[in-house]
């Protein structure tokens, strides 16, 4: 099927509890299709969902740092790896609330805070579902990403009005041994139900460039494609290679097999907001510019990840000069402030 309509398996509305919608064979075979019968079908999808031409944007904040006692092989805030990354303890709920108000001021719409941990403790909560009702306050949809969440943590965020939950499965579960030992493929997938169940928004994805193979690519879509719901939001990073982690000395993506998998995602979850997230300090525009036809809509902005660099504002605002891109309208909301 090259003419871009959407099959039976891909035609579902959030919120069907959907069979398995997509079998490995299958999106193999797309994944292998000649580059622009490729990137003709997942435009086409994109288009019949999204304006082509609209970006959603989030911004980062590190609201905890460093000292991780997971062993994620990628990451630079691992307490397993000599990274040279100093830790810091939580952030005060003020300053979180005004790095956000400075984000909303530059255009994100979406503001996502992050923690360099397992799992949070109860005794972190009430500072968390403080800076949820704040961010909510300032009219921004909210992002958390603390690692593993219990059923009732999750109802409890929920409640505080969290509008997303970022937690990624990495990559395929035959592969994602190879770069997480601490925690499983099963407990990902877990932490994603539990956060799905309390009725938050689920962010999900993946990284590109830790020694995968094309099959775990793909594998990782299925996998976030037959989720009983399939994300709201995928997340696809390149790796950014981190002195001193165990992934410092990855060889880099193809960009081409990078645009590859951008198209996959959009095709497999056509209502998806198909994020090109880490690693576009390292990527060209001409390479930037193949994601979004290939049905990238939403990126990550500002100078700073959680950690690493991300393309500053100038470069971006250049950036969606040259493509005529232009920013989502956030999702509109009844109780939203000023
Ligand atoms: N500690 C929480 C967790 O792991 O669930 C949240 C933060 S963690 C940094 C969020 C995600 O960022 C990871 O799952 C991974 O996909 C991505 N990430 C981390 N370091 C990266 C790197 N060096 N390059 C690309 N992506 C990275
Ligand atoms: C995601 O998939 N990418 C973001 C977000 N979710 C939390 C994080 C990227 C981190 C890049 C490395 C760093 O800044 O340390
Ligand atoms: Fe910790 Fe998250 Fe980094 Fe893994 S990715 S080491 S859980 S901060």
């Amino acid at each position: 099927m090259l003419d871009g309509s959407l099959s039976t398996s891909a035609n579902f509305t959030p919120g069907d509890a959907a069979e398995s919608r997509w079998t490995q064979a299958e999106a193999e075979k797309i994944y292998n299709s000649p580059f622009n019968d490729l990137l003709y079908r997942a435009h086409t999808v994109h288009r019949a969902q999204f304006d082509p031409n609209a970006i959603q944007m989030s911004r980062l904040l590190s609201i905890k740092t460093g000292g991780c006692a997971e062993d994620c092989g990628y990451c630079s805030q691992s307490a397993h790896y000599q990274t040279g990354l100093k830790a810091s303890k939580l952030m005060e709920v003020e300053r979180v609330l005004a790095e956000a108000r400075k984000a909303r001021d530059g255009g994100a719409t979406r503001y996502c805070m992050g923690a360099a941990w397992r799992s949070p403790k109860d005794r972190d909560m009430e500072a968390i579902v403080a800076m949820v009702s704040g961010v909510r306050a300032l009219g921004m949809e909210t992002c958390m990403t603390l690692g593993m969440l219990t059923p009732a943590q999750s109802a409890r965020l929920a409640e505080a009005g969290l509008d997303y939950y970022n937690h990624n499965i990495d990559t395929s579960e035959r592969f994602y041994g190879e770069i997480i030992t601490t925690r499983s493929f099963a407990d990902r997938l877990e932490t994603l139900a539990n956060v799905r169940d309390a009725g938050i928004k689920v962010c999900a994805g993946g990284i590109l460039g830790m020694g995968e193979a094309a099959d775990d690519r793909i594998s990782m879509l299925v996998t976030l494609a037959n989720l009983p719901v399939p994300p709201e939001s995928v997340p696809i990073n390149m790796l950014i290679p981190i002195p001193g982690s165990k992934l410092a000395d990855a060889a880099p993506v193809d960009p081409i097999d990078f645009v590859r998998t951008i198209a996959l995602a959009r095709i497999l979850m056509p209502q998806s907001h198909v994020r090109l997230s880490a690693g576009r300090t390292d990527m060209s525009d001409e390479t930037q510019a193949l994601c979004f036809f290939a049905g990238a809509n939403s990126i990550f902005v500002g100078e700073t990840l959680l950690t690493a660099d991300n393309p500053g504002e100038d470069h971006d605002a250049a950036l969606f000069r040259r493509l005529g891109l232009r920013p989502m309208a956030p999702t509109a909301r009844q109780d939203a402030a000023e």
